[in-house]
């Protein structure tokens, strides 16, 4: 095992990885930039280094002056947590290059699935269920008039390097083929430096339900069951829950181990989340995340497992100790983004918290790295807390989500803390019927 590691990210999750370090009795080194100095995660660590100023590019995504961190402090491992450096394979690489190991998994594995063409590749070869489209990259409108042709309007065009929504564009018929081709295309180039897109047939009303994969890079692999992330707003996730309101346990099954195999079979190595569209009883394969992802503690809450300790076990080498039949899922969880930001225009509200008073109690989980006094900088993400719920049953959750938001006080900053009170008195929220149009929709008809 580690003796020490080298958290190279801020907020909540860095005071995630930390709690998880401690508990295994690992050394913690803190990084920050200059407008991070007083926050809750360097206050906590063993040790911190200062990495530059508050830009990100300047400083927690500045690979050489993390690697100069790792020598001054002899962090023998970086944790990534998410965002930042977490999904880059050339940092993986140079850790390596360095004798420094990258809490994640194989730089080839990442690149792969940043890819999203090799990635849908990849798991069609592996036995997922992908969406309809094109094979491969789709280069000129005659092979995107046949390609339409097969897979029937409305198809989607995305870019091979995009993930989160960025540069997709709808074609509902071959009128609308050429024009949006060329379009996601210069989008692509402009927004990635890559031009390359391919093509999908276009889901019109499906939920996100993502699977959680765990692997040891030894041919062993679990599946830790899926989490429905359906309620987004401009690709942001909002509300996440496990398990999903709209799978019965067969399905759950199903798709678990149809993953789980797959994973397996690349030999994967860490935690992973392959996202789905599910529609009409049906799941096509979208993409696959490499890291450790915001809405892990909903998973958590119901397998009982702690995802960063497992991670950090795999990449000191150790095998994943159980089984899938040892995995035992049981009761629901919610998790609520509280982020910084007016909860009806959601422009970001950072500064002064002038006070703060958390919920608690039974089945309560507050992951935040706010406290009264702090000062939320202006240059990063507006996600201050999650405040996740567990109960035996979704309505048992659904209750007690409503208990403990009504509890949760924080001033001197707006949160989103009211959008969550108002979708908890909508009949589709509670009867789980929603899709990833539904919050769009709401936001703008109430
Ligand atoms: C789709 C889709 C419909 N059909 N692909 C958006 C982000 C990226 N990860 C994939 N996305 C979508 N891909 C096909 N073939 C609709 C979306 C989509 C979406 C997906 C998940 C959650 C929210 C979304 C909101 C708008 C569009």
């Amino acid at each position: 095992m580690f003796d020490k590691i080298l958290i190279a990210n801020r907020g909540e999750i860095a005071l995630r990885v930390l709690r998880a370090c401690r508990e295994l009795g690992i050394h913690t080194v803190a990084v920050h930039s200059t407008a991070d100095e007083n926050a809750m995660h360097v206050r906590l660590a063993d040790e911190s280094v200062c990495i530059g100023p508050p830009r990100s590019d300047q400083s927690y995504l500045n690979i050489p002056t993390l690697l100069a961190a790792c020598e001054i402090t002899g962090a023998e491992a970086v944790h990534p947590g998410y965002g930042f450096l977490a999904e880059n394979a050339r940092f993986a690489e140079i850790l390596a290059e360095h004798g420094i190991t990258f809490i994640g998994p194989s730089a080839e594995h990442i690149r792969i699935m940043g890819d999203k063409i090799e990635a849908k590749r990849t798991a069609k070869a592996l036995g997922i269920p992908v969406v309809p489209g094109s094979d491969g990259s789709v280069d000129d409108p005659d092979e995107a008039r046949r390609i339409a042709h097969d897979i029937g309007f409305p198809v989607l065009i995305k870019a091979a390097a995009g993930g989160g929504g960025r540069g997709m564009k709808v074609a509902k018929n071959a009128d609308e083929l050429d024009v949006a081709l060329q379009s996601a295309r210069t989008e692509a180039q402009a927004a990635f430096g890559n031009a390359s897109v391919y093509m999908e047939r276009y889901l019109t009303r499906p939920r996100h339900i993502e699977v959680q994969v765990l692997g040891d890079g030894k041919g062993h692999a679990v599946h830790l069951g899926e989490r429905d992330c359906s309620l987004q707003r401009r690709h942001q996730k909002v509300w996440e829950e496990a398990h999903s309101p709209a799978l019965n346990s067969a399905q759950r099954t199903r798709i678990g181990n149809t993953v789980a195999k797959a994973m397996a079979d690349l030999s994967y190595s860490g935690v992973g989340t392959v996202e789905f569209l599910y529609e009409d009883g049906e799941f096509f394969f979208i993409e696959m995340n490499t890291r450790l992802q915001v809405e892990h503690p909903v998973t958590e809450m119901i397998t009982g497992l702690d995802l960063v300790q497992e991670q950090i076990r795999v990449a000191a080498g150790s095998s994943v100790a159980f089984a899938q039949d040892d995995i035992a899922f049981s009761g629901h969880a919610i998790e609520c983004r509280i982020n910084a930001e007016n909860p009806r225009t959601f422009v970001p509200s950072p500064g002064l918290v002038e006070a703060v008073h958390v919920p608690g109690g039974l089945g309560v989980r507050i992951d935040s790295a706010i406290y009264a006094g702090y000062r939320i900088p202006p240059y990063y993400d507006s996600l201050i807390g999650k405040l996740i719920v567990f109960g035996k049953t979704r309505n048992e959750c659904l209750m007690r989500l409503r208990r403990a938001l009504g509890e949760y006080v924080i001033e001197g900053v707006e949160t989103t803390i009211p959008l969550f009170l108002d979708l908890l008195k909508q009949p589709d929220i509670v009867d789980g019927n929603y899709d990833i149009h539904w919050l769009e929709h709401y936001l703008e008809v109430r």
